[in-house]
């Protein structure tokens, strides 16, 4: 059979056009090491039919703080495949099986993730690229998960964290961003116990485990948790 479109395509039928457009996107597919082994489409990549035979792919989760520290989430939109109207960190996605976000090196993986979140800040909340320069990323580690969606869509993905600290201006784009907020660390340990919010598994995985310690630490420095070595498996 010819390749299809994602538009034609039977397991995308009913979802918002725009988000079925972006399934053709190009992702780095990984073996359990991290190491590049060949790219495939978002849709392949988060069918939960091939993330159950071990597709793996490469991602970035970028964690956005204000001048007073502050964290910027965002609550996904209710068109988004995978998540939707799940509250998050700032910005998700992959870096792109391209030549300046892929790189066959640790160093050139981070710096291709950085030009991705770069690109992506931009493209969900509108944040023109020069309040977030490529210089001020700073890459913190890697964690590998796995997560079902609803059963059809998934996430397997080695998810590289990245912080800033910028104060930008928003122009959210609202097929991909239902709202914003910005929280203390105190503020999203209150919304936790409350239960009112819903977030995503990766989310919840981070603020159970590394974002506190992180985020006491802004000001004082985050060099000494700069882990290039570790691919935590959460
Ligand atoms: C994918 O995020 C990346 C992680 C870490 C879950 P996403 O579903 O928001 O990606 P995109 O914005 O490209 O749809
Ligand atoms: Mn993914």
């Amino acid at each position: 059979a010819q390749t299809q479109s994602s538009a034609e395509d039977a397991d995308l039928s009913g979802y918002d056009e725009e988000q079925i457009r972006l399934m053709d996107e190009v992702c780095i597919v990984l073996d359990e090491q991290d190491v590049p082994i060949g790219s495939a489409s978002k849709k392949l990549c988060h069918l939960m039919t091939n993330i159950d035979k071990g597709l793996l792919h490469r991602a970035f989760s970028c964690f956005l703080f204000d001048s007073q520290n502050r964290l910027l989430l965002q609550q996904r939109a209710s068109e988004k495949i995978t998540f939707p109207d799940l509250w998050t960190n700032t910005c998700c996605s992959h870096p792109l099986a391209v030549p300046t976000e892929t790189g066959s090196t640790f160093e050139a993986a981070v710096a291709g993730v950085k030009r991705a979140a770069q690109r992506k800040l931009e493209h969900e909340l509108g944040i023109k690229p020069h309040q977030v320069p490529l210089e001020d990323f700073k890459f913190l580690t890697r964690i590998h998960y796995k997560a079902p969606s609803d059963g059809k869509w998934g996430e397997h993905e080695i998810d590289y964290i990245v912080f800033i600290k910028a104060d930008v201006d928003l122009d959210v784009n609202p097929n991909e961003v239902r709202d914003v907020k910005y929280t203390s660390a105190e503020e999203l340990k209150e919304m936790f116990k409350k239960g009112e919010l819903k977030f995503t598994p990766w989310f919840k995985l981070i603020c159970q485990t590394l974002l506190f310690e992180w985020w006491e630490h802004l000001n004082s420095g985050l060099e000494k948790y700069l882990d290039d070595t570790t691919i935590h498996r959460m």
